[in-house]
């Protein structure tokens, strides 16, 4: 039987990041909006209650939570604001790599640093020069003795001005295309990094978001995560597993967007009536309610998919083109609902509209993502396969049951 129902304890967290996204986000979010203020109260609240770092297993001081309990979280914070809620979900992209290729005393020392404390880790893949194209990438590490040294720069870098730590990507081997990039954990305040600009955006404006230098950077070899030269699948393998959560929060925006709609559709009268008695108006709010569901289910199937340990590289495509379209969308038409006044920044359906247009765009745009949908499409090789996390799993217990009837046996 398929059962969309919440557990309790699902029901409970989904209602405290709710809360919080009401008393904590909404009041503030159109100021920060405004002056573009790094929302560093709002994090250190967030780390507080347990809504940062939610994904880090208990071993390394996080919450444990499944993928699917991610995507509630992820929602309910983004209908609160998209912009502080990219700025305090960022350590779960930054953080996926390292949980899924870094080594034990990395995975202590880096994702220990954001549970116990509210630390901040950006992940810097994309360059001026190469943002879809992820093999087009220039920074390089060449290996000197029992150091790494980083050259290049990263663009649009969230959290990149705040972060303590970075997960980078460089070319190792530069003439094997998408075979010779490898992935580093980098300190920030290491020598030759810099943090050189910060962008004026036009949406999600609370989020900080900054051009990384690295000049001559001495990495440790130990920060290499998992192994030299394969960097690109861990890449891949990182937004599988970030892009059902970043889909959620294109769900949060449009679910914002309709209810403001809906409200004001109730209130403003038009030729002697409320304008939601007008057809027009409802078939733009039917449209609306239905994407936001349909998104919906599309973020939750791409999470379980995870959590039972199948690979989801389609699903989690899908849901974030669809999301992150709708997202669009939505508020667009909530915009067109409010008329001239939604056209004014008194009005909150204008930030909703301006935050919603960068969901096509980080994380993969809505193009990449139907290059991936077709891609598993035309050559199926997706749901149903175990993930390596779960292979690595199923290999532990086939172990583990071994040396017990070797045990027995003795
Ligand atoms: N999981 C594991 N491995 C994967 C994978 C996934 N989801 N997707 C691809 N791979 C592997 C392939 O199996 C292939 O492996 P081999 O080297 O063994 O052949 C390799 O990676 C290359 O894959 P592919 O040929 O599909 O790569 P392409 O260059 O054709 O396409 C795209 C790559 C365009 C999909 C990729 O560059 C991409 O996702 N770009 C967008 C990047 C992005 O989202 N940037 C946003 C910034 S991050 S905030």
């Amino acid at each position: 039987m398929v059962d969309f129902t919440l557990t309790d304890e699902q029901k409970a967290l989904k209602e405290m990041a709710h809360d919080f996204a009401e008393k904590e986000m909404r009041p503030v979010a159109w100021e920060y909006d405004v002056d573009g203020t790094f929302p560093q109260d709002i994090i250190d609240k967030a780390w507080e209650v347990g809504l940062m770092n939610s994904h880090i297993p208990e071993e390394y001081g996080g919450a444990g939570a499944s993928y699917f309990e991610g995507t509630l979280i992820e929602e309910e914070l983004a209908w609160g604001c998209s912009g502080i809620q990219t700025t305090v979900g960022c350590n779960g992209l930054a953080g996926a790599p390292v949980l899924l290729g870094g080594s034990e005393e990395i995975k202590k020392k880096y994702l220990g640093m954001l549970t116990e404390r509210p630390a901040l880790a950006s992940f810097c893949l994309t360059e001026p020069d190469a943002g879809s194209d992820v093999s087009g990438m220039r920074t390089r590490a060449v290996r000197k003795g029992d150091k790494y040294v980083l050259n290049g720069s990263k663009c649009f870098i969230t959290n990149g001005g705040y972060a303590d730590w970075f997960t980078v990507y460089a070319k190792t081997d530069p003439d094997a295309g998408h075979r010779g990039i490898s992935a580093f954990v980098v300190d920030a305040d290491l020598p030759g990094v810099s943090v050189d600009k910060k962008e004026d955006k036009m949406g999600q404006r609370a989020s900080n978001t900054a051009t990384i230098s690295f000049d001559e950077v001495e990495i440790p070899a130990e920060n290499l995560i998992g192994e030299e030269n394969k960097g690109f699948k861990l890449a891949m393998m990182t937004l599988d597993r970030t892009r059902p959560g970043v889909s959620a929060m294109a769900v949060g925006i449009g679910r914002a967007a309709l209810e403001y709609a809906t409200e004001y559709s109730k209130e403003r009268v038009q030729f002697g009536v409320p304008i939601a008695m007008h057809q027009a108006i409802q078939f733009m709010i039917a449209d609306m309610a239905t994407k936001v569901e349909a998104g919906r289910l599309l973020v939750w199937n791409s999470a379980v998919l995870l959590d039972q340990g199948l690979r989801n590289s389609k699903v989690s495509s899908m849901a974030k083109r669809f999301a992150a379209d709708s997202a669009m969308e939505i508020t667009v038409d909530a915009v067109q609902v409010y008329g001239g006044y939604g056209f004014i920044k008194e009005y909150p359906v204008e930030k909703l509209m301006r935050d919603a247009k960068i969901m096509q765009l980080y994380e993969g745009t809505s193009q990449i993502q139907r290059l991936v949908i077709a891609k598993e499409v035309l050559l199926p090789r997706d749901v149903g396969e175990p993930t390596p996390e779960a292979e690595a799993k199923a290999a532990d217990a086939a172990r583990d049951s071994q040396s017990e009837q070797a045990a027995a046996t003795v």
